[in-house]
């Protein structure tokens, strides 16, 4: 399988994120990029190309003008205030608020924020529309012909929508990727999201499209983050009725309950016959995974792959989450060999 690869993710390395009331090391690092591709190497599983500079056409498609412009410059104004530290909001537009946009870059912050565990660094941007890139180009591997292609990025994409950035996610990747194949001729795309948390920002973008699919298996987010969407009564409105499918399962899920419900997912993508599929792939659902309470196994991973493999669709994967660094190339590369394996 050819992997896209862009070492401009570097450039985002955030020093903390908020944990428990209190600072912490931030788990979303570059490192997580450096174990995946040593395993790539390790196992032979394929080339790694750059991405195509396909500029910012791909990410306006997804995201809102005034969001993107916030992001770009968001940096630069917090520092001229507060110096080169990381951009955190502390302050939001909740119930009984207005919600208009503030000028000052605090407000701002508040404004296109959905929690404080996402910073914004001096690289942040670089690194985010080169996350970007790299699924735009994935997504046109797979319009040109590919079965499969790996999209390994970040910052993730999954929690951001077309105008709040959340959950370590400034751009979503998965749906500028889902959006290049609707735009180069696909007429339905399925999305398929196995991150261990609810794909929030995705599920927004889509929830009103009937040309999308949009499938999640997560942690109920009645007990996990990202806590306000994921439910399994949301099922797409307007056009879009019907297009959204919530699969949410108990803390300590393991693969005995997370195999059959990625089943149904599988049916409904099935049924819905999608010229082709991008896969929103987190390896948080692991066992060992520093900020997640499900229990795959590396050979578990496997599996995955084997059963999304088996649906016989043309696959863009796409990485989201995974914090367990040392056995994330693992897990990830286990995914994508039985995926490609069973494609064939
Ligand atoms: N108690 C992704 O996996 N909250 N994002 C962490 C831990 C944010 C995860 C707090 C989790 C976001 C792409
Ligand atoms: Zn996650």
């Amino acid at each position: 399988m050819i992997t896209i690869y862009s070492d401009d993710h570097r450039a985002h390395h955030a020093a903390r994120e908020m944990q428990g009331g209190v600072a912490v090391p931030a788990v979303e690092k570059p490192a997580r990029l450096d174990s995946i591709l040593a395993r790539i190497g390790e196992v032979g599983l394929g080339p790694v190309r750059p991405p195509d500079g396909l500029g910012l056409d791909p990410v306006r498609r997804v995201h809102t003008a005034p969001y993107l412009a916030f992001l770009e410059q968001g940096h630069t104004l917090w520092s001229e205030q507060f110096g080169d530290i990381d951009a955190a909001p502390f302050s939001w537009p909740a119930r009984g608020l207005r919600g208009i946009e503030p000028k000052s870059i605090e407000g701002r912050l508040g404004y296109y924020a959905g929690d404080v565990s996402t910073p914004i660094t001096g690289g942040t941007w670089r690194a985010a529309t080169a996350a970007a890139d790299v699924a735009a180009t994935g997504a046109c591997l797979i319009a040109d012909g590919a079965r499969s292609a790996f999209a390994l990025c970040r910052p993730p994409g999954h929690h951001a929508s077309a105008d709040v950035f959340n959950g370590y996610c400034y751009l979503n990747n998965a749906a500028i990727a889902a959006q290049v194949l609707c735009d180069r001729g696909a007429g339905r795309v399925a999305v398929l999201d196995i991150d261990y948390h609810h794909g929030n920002g995705t599920q927004d973008i889509f929830y009103r499209r009937g040309d999308v699919l949009f499938v999640s298996l997560h942690a109920d987010p009645a007990v996990e983050y990202p806590f306000f969407l994921g439910h399994a009564d949301e099922v797409g409105e307007g056009a879009g009725a019907g297009a959204t499918l919530n699969l949410p399962m108990p803390l300590g899920t393991g693969y005995a309950v997370y195999g059959p419900a990625l089943d149904r997912g599988l049916d409904a993508i099935d049924r819905f016959a999608p010229d082709a599929m991008v896969v929103s792939f987190g390896a948080d659902t692991y066992d060992g995974d520093p900020i997640s309470a499900f229990r795959l196994t590396g050979d578990d991973f496997s599996r995955l792959g084997q059963r999304i493999g088996r649906i016989a669709r043309p696959v863009l994967v796409v990485m989201e989450g995974g914090y367990a660094v040392d056995a994330l190339g693992r897990n990830t590369v286990n995914f994508l060999a039985a995926l490609e394996g069973a494609q064939t």
